[in-house]
Order: C-alpha cells, then sequence, then structure tokens
C-alpha cells in the first residue's frame, strides 16, 4: 500500500483516479524547506514522511508558474492562494501583462527507504540543490549520479516524476478541480470545467502520475 502525502483531498481523486486502490491518504503537513525548486520541496517531504511512517511514501508538491511573472508564484503558489486568492492572481495577471501563459508543474517524489538509482540521474549544476535533497550525488568517475542507501546516516534515496502543463491564465470558470483550476484553461478549456478523469488526462499531475505508475509497475 502506498501512502499519497498530502492535506490536499482535490489531489489524493486525481491520484486515486489514476493509481486506484493501490493509494492511502497520509495526511501529513511535512516541512516545506525555502527553495525555488519543487523538486528538493517534495524529496525533503518524502524522506521527512518516509521517516514518520515507516511504509511507502509519495509526496506531491505542485505550483502555477506564471511566465509574465518569471515563474511566480511557483513554490510560492500555496502562501499566494491563502493570502491573495486565486481571483485576485487573475486580476493581477489580467491588469499588468499582455501575455497571461503560464504552467501548473507536479513533482512527486516517492521513497521507501531501499535503494534505487535516485533522481537527478546524472546531476549537472542546476540540479544541485535537487541532488541534495534527493540523496543522489555526483560519483569521481563519470559524474553520474549515484544511489545513497539508508545505512550509516547517509539520508534515503528519493525518485522523482515530473510533470507539465502549459496553458493560459484566463478570468474564473468551473466549479470543478481546486486551487487554481478555474483561471487555468488547457485547450479552451479550464482545469475546473473538466472532471478529474479528463483534468489527469492533459494536466501536469496526471503526467507525473503516468510516469511514476509506469516505474512503480517495474518495481
Ligand atoms: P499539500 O502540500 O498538503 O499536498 P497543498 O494544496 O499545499 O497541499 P501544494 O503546496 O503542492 O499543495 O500546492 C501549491 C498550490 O498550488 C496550492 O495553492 C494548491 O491549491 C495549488 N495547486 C496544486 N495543484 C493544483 C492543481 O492541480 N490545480 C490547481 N491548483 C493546484
Amino acid at each position: 500500500m502506498l501512502r499519497y502525502v498530502t492535506t490536499n483531498d482535490g489531489k489524493l481523486t486525481e491520484a486515486r483516479e489514476y493509481l486506484g486502490d493501490e493509494v492511502t491518504q497520509f495526511d501529513y503537513d511535512y516541512t516545506e524547506i525555502q527553495a525555488d525548486d519543487l523538486g528538493a520541496v517534495a524529496a525533503h517531504g518524502a524522506r521527512e514522511a518516509y521517516r514518520r511512517v515507516d511504509r511507502p511514501v509519495l509526496v506531491d508538491d505542485a505550483g502555477l508558474f506564471v511566465a509574465g511573472f518569471d515563474g511566480f508564484p511557483g513554490p510560492y503558489s500555496s502562501f499566494v492562494e491563502d493570502t491573495l486568492g486565486v481571483e485576485a492572481v487573475w486580476r493581477l495577471a489580467d491588469s499588468e501583462l499582455d501575455d497571461c501563459r503560464a504552467s501548473f508543474r507536479c513533482v512527486l517524489a516517492y521513497c521507501d527507504g531501499d535503494p534505487f538509482d535516485a533522481s537527478p540521474d546524472p546531476v549537472d549544476r542546476a540540479d544541485r540543490a535537487v541532488a541534495a535533497a534527493t540523496g543522489a550525488r555526483e560519483t569521481e568517475s563519470d559524474g553520474r549520479a549515484e544511489s545513497v542507501e539508508g545505512a550509516n546516516n547517509e539520508p534515503d534515496p528519493v525518485k522523482l516524476f515530473t510533470g507539465i502543463v502549459r496553458g493560459e491564465l484566463v478570468a474564473p470558470r468551473g466549479d470543478g478541480g481546486f486551487g487554481y483550476d478555474p483561471i487555468f484553461e488547457y485547450d479552451g478549456t479550464t482545469m475546473a470545467e473538466m472532471d478529474a478523469a479528463e483534468k489527469n488526462a492533459v494536466s501536469h499531475r496526471g503526467r507525473a502520475l503516468e510516469k511514476f505508475a509506469e516505474w512503480y509497475a517495474q518495481r
């Protein structure tokens, strides 16, 4: 049984739509480290959640990246939703930007305490923060990442799966989904106008879940 680590019921609904009864919710508010990278946040959370529950865990960290705002709110999406609200983000974009292109990103971080090839692999300069958080590191010999096993106080390896969907911010429409869904339009339809299956077919989370499911089936 896989623990989907989230306080957000909307995420669980979408994960279940994809992974079925294989997942149960682990309603745990893991420490969100200050990082510009969703992968680093998710990896840190996965390791912490695994230590807490001692069972395989999957952490889901997501965010809205508005191109005209240099990716803001990005990793701060949750804080911005709680403080400004989704409609204010739309009003701000509408008044300040000519181009309202945006993307949703989702990173799933898996940890079960056993060794495997951690992400990223190979490590490049931009990935160093993620590498530190996932337990992947460069070897002297070929620069490729190697997994770090849980023994000897080494961090448990974490595997990352990323999904991105590109769309556009629009005035709020629809009452499905959650979070920024009403203001995010993909191919003429906001994500709040889609049901969970339709959203998963095109969404950042659906794409990350698809990659995870393929890997997990082999594991
Ligand atoms: P957990 O951390 O407990 O999983 P959360 O809702 O805080 O729950 P995130 O930090 O990943 O999750 O989400 C960042 C923000 O992005 C938050 O405001 C969410 O509502 C929003 N968000 C995440 N996925 C989304 C999606 O698929 N559609 C719309 N908004 C989403």
